[in-house]
């Protein structure tokens, strides 16, 4: 007996995996993987897609925002000196006060993501990307796993996604340009992020966000890890300039 009525464990099961599985075969070949959904990365996502390019965004963790839910020592709130109209794109509230901008870091966290979505880019999560394919002397893909795998250690090999460009969203870590770095050299030494100041960190971000290797993009944090650049702290207009700037740079690309 089948009735609209009753719920079927078999039937959750199958809208779900059928469900993943073919959204999944639809974007194993894309225009822009973005590697890391904090705001960086989230703010690229949404320019891309807006453009109608196919994205996908891999976010290591379950929830998607990196380090902008918590604003500055978990007071929620953001700052930001530059990049308001980067908010009124997304529709992020704000007030002006003191020649800055002040917004809701929960707010603004959950409407780059919603808009994310909304303008068709795909967020996977709970995903990882391990490595990236390399062919030609050019990135041209990303390598990935459950996050879950490689928290276990299990010695299992993952997949990859093609894609004509790859951005490098990881925050403080700069995991993919460090693996570029490690394996083919970028020209320099990656030293990682100085110590706080906030005006140069966020002059910095825009200005170090671009194409480091042939394919890969460097945005947000990572691009100031990857120059050596300052931390700014809780202030944010620089991390969304630098993905507005990325995903321009690639649209004159791709
Ligand atoms: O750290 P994160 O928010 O980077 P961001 O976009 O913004 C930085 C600010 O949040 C803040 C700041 C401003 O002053 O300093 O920290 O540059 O987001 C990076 C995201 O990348 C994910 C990570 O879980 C986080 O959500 N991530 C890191 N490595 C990987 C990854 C990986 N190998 N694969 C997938 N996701």
């Amino acid at each position: 007996m089948h009735s609209i009525l009753m719920i079927n464990e078999t039937d959750i099961t199958r809208l779900i995996v059928k469900n993943y599985m073919e959204e999944l075969l639809n974007h194993l070949s894309i225009d822009v993987a973005i590697v890391g959904a904090g705001p960086a990365g989230l703010v690229a996502a949404n320019y891309l897609a807006m453009e109608g390019k196919k994205v996908v965004v891999f976010e290591r963790k379950i929830s998607p925002g990196g380090g902008m839910w918590g604003g500055g020592m978990n007071y929620p709130i953001i700052v930001l000196k530059f990049g308001k109209e980067i908010l009124d794109d997304i529709g992020i509230k704000y007030e002006e006060q003191n020649g800055y901008y002040v917004a809701n870091a929960i707010e603004a966290t959950s409407k780059l993501i919603a808009s994310a979505m909304d303008a068709g880019a795909k967020i996977y999560n709970g995903i990882t990307v391990e490595d990236v394919m390399v062919k030609n002397g050019k990135v041209n893909g990303v390598v990935i796993n459950w996050s879950t795998i490689l928290m276990t250690e299990l010695p299992v090999d993952p997949l990859s996604i093609e894609a004509k460009a790859v951005i490098d969203a990881t925050g403080h870590d700069c995991y993919v340009s460090r693996i570029i770095e490690a394996k083919y050299g970028i020209g320099h030494k990656i030293e990682g992020e100085k110590g706080m100041w906030a005006e140069e960190g966020e002059k910095m971000t825009v200005e170090r966000s671009g194409e480091i290797f042939p394919g890969l993009y460097v945005a947000g944090m990572a691009a100031n890890a990857v120059s050596g650049s300052p931390r700014m702290g809780p202030i944010f207009g620089g991390m969304l300039q630098s993905g507005k700037k990325v995903a321009e740079l690639i649209l004159q690309k791709i």
